[in-house]
């Protein structure tokens, strides 16, 4: 059975109720995981109340700020985790960011800002967690992080992010294999097209989502709740013998050929 009793699982990546990393907290609570929280901070704290009252139902036992640009806040949440928790069993990395412009129109167009700001929000972050993780895993673990089929196939405007995503599911490649000598397992989950707060400020996202409800073997969608499903599997011990890999939750989208 699926039991996460007694680990300590930190969430990132909430920031509204259709978050993927919400339905993945939720199914991690489900599952009977003692929960942790972190949002990104804004000047007008408006982000630390939506989220504090939306994940209420959850019990977190612990609710910390974090932008993955700070070193300083990303060490005062683990020092968190270490002085409330003591031990940390699973992270889950759940957050991406691009700048709108490099979404859409030619890839050569990216600028350098852009390209950086991109791969230091969506892909180093992993590795950054990951390390201040390390420490903290005495027990073993389990990281996982949200990939996109735009990693591996060219999708029309994905752009920087696609190569985002392909340097995030090499990291956690490279990450599994320095980690599992602590027994901390790394893996990716590739979720298809779901409406989240950054995925409805992509134009045309409805037009894919339609598109895949066409060609998908399921000839649906998939929810969070199912990528959270997937998320608590990779956690759980029934998972022991899988790292490295990345787990497509997409209705079957990626076999199709045409
Ligand atoms: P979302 O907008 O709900 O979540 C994105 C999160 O990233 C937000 O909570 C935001 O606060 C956080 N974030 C952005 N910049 C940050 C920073 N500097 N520091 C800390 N947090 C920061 O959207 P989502 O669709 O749930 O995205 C979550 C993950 O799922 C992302 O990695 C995304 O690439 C991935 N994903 C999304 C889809 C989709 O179709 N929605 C499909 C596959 C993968
Ligand atoms: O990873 C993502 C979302 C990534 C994302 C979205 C935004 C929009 C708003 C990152 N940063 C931003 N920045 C913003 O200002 N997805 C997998 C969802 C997504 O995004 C796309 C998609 C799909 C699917 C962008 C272009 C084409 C398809």
């Amino acid at each position: 059975m699926l039991d996460l009793t007694g680990k300590n699982a930190l969430v990132t990546g909430i920031a509204n109720n259709r978050s993927i990393a919400w339905g993945i907290a939720q199914q991690l609570h489900k599952a009977g995981a003692n929960i942790g929280i972190s949002y990104l901070p804004d000047e007008r704290g408006k982000m630390e109340n939506k989220v504090a009252e939306l994940v209420k139902p959850l019990n977190p036992s612990l609710f910390v700020p974090c932008n993955v640009q700070s070193d300083e806040q990303i060490k005062e949440m683990f020092e968190e985790v270490a002085s409330k928790w003591g031990k940390l069993d699973i992270l889950i990395h759940c957050l991406a960011f691009a700048n709108k412009e490099d979404l859409t129109g030619g890839f050569s167009n990216t600028s350098r800002a852009g390209f950086n700001q991109a791969l230091e929000i969506s892909t180093y972050s992993l590795t950054q967690l990951s390390g201040a993780a390390k420490p903290l895993m005495t027990e073993g673990g389990s990281i996982v992080t949200l990939t996109y089929l735009g990693g591996v196939r060219a999708i029309p405007n994905y752009n920087v992010m696609g190569v985002a995503k392909a340097g995030l599911e090499m990291s956690v490649r490279y990450l599994a294999a320095e980690l599992g000598e602590q027994n901390i397992r790394v893996n990716g989950i590739s979720a298809g097209p779901i409406r989240t707060l950054a995925s409805s400020a992509v134009g045309g996202i409805l037009d894919m989502i339609h598109h895949v409800e066409k060609i998908a073997p399921l000839r649906r969608t998939v929810t969070q709740l199912e990528v959270g499903n997937a998320a608590a599997f990779l956690c759980s011990d029934l998972a022991s013998g899988i790292t490295g890999q990345i787990l497509y939750v997409d209705a079957g989208y990626e076999i199709m050929g045409m």
